[in-house]
């Protein structure tokens, strides 16, 4: 079984973004019987959703696990919905600002995640990794990529699972920010990438 693990490139004022360097660490790693593989979702809805459509087409993945930026969140947070609205504080990396749109016109109201949120969330406090589950994944790019990834995934009848996890602020974005927000360390945040995928491929 694959599990494709998705970053997504820097956005808004952020110059790097930890979600992408998480993926590229994690891509080939080999976790119990599964595989893992991952891509660099781009910050815009469109551009994303040919990537995935692609990913899901070629590797037919068991698993799907995205991963975000979310500033000001203090821990790992492991999301367990994604609603069906687009409203964006700031616009996308192409420009493209939807205030209260749907994510899919006509879609169901949210999705929830498949993977064992519970379960995860579990094992990172177990590993000693702050982590929560979150029921809000906010209204911008990620939630709008889990959002797509539950629907298409709901479409076509695959067992794929998939699910969010937001993370913090790297330490270094915070001290060039100069604002007082949280921050969690690379390897911390990579440990808590292995523990998701252990988990995952533990429940497979
Ligand atoms: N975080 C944004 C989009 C890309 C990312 O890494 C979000 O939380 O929606």
């Amino acid at each position: 079984m694959i599990i494709l693990v998705t970053g997504f490139e820097p956005f808004g004022a952020h110059a790097v973004n930890p979600s992408e360097g998480l993926a590229k660490a994690v891509d080939g790693r080999q976790v119990g019987a599964c595989a893992v593989r991952s891509l660099v979702l781009p910050v815009h809805h469109a551009s994303a959703d040919a990537l995935m459509a692609g990913a899901l087409e070629e590797l037919e993945p068991g698993a799907v696990i995205h991963l975000g930026l979310a500033a000001g969140r203090a821990r790992i947070a492991v999301e367990r919905v994604a609603i069906n609205v687009m409203d964006y504080e700031i616009p996308d990396t192409r420009g493209f600002q939807p205030r209260g749109e749907a994510c899919i016109a006509g879609g169901p109201e949210a999705y929830f995640s498949t993977l064992p949120v519970d379960a995860i969330v579990e094992a990172l406090r177990g590993a000693g990794i702050p982590a929560y589950v979150s029921s809000t994944a906010g209204t911008y790019v990620c939630n709008r990529t889990l959002y797509a990834t539950l629907h298409a995934l709901a479409r076509s009848g695959r067992p794929t699972r998939a699910g969010l996890i937001h993370l913090p602020l790297l330490p270094a974005m915070v001290a060039a920010g100069g604002a007082d927000q949280p921050s969690m360390d690379f390897p911390l945040m990579l440990r808590a990438v292995e523990v998701a995928l252990d988990t995952v491929a533990g429940a497979a």
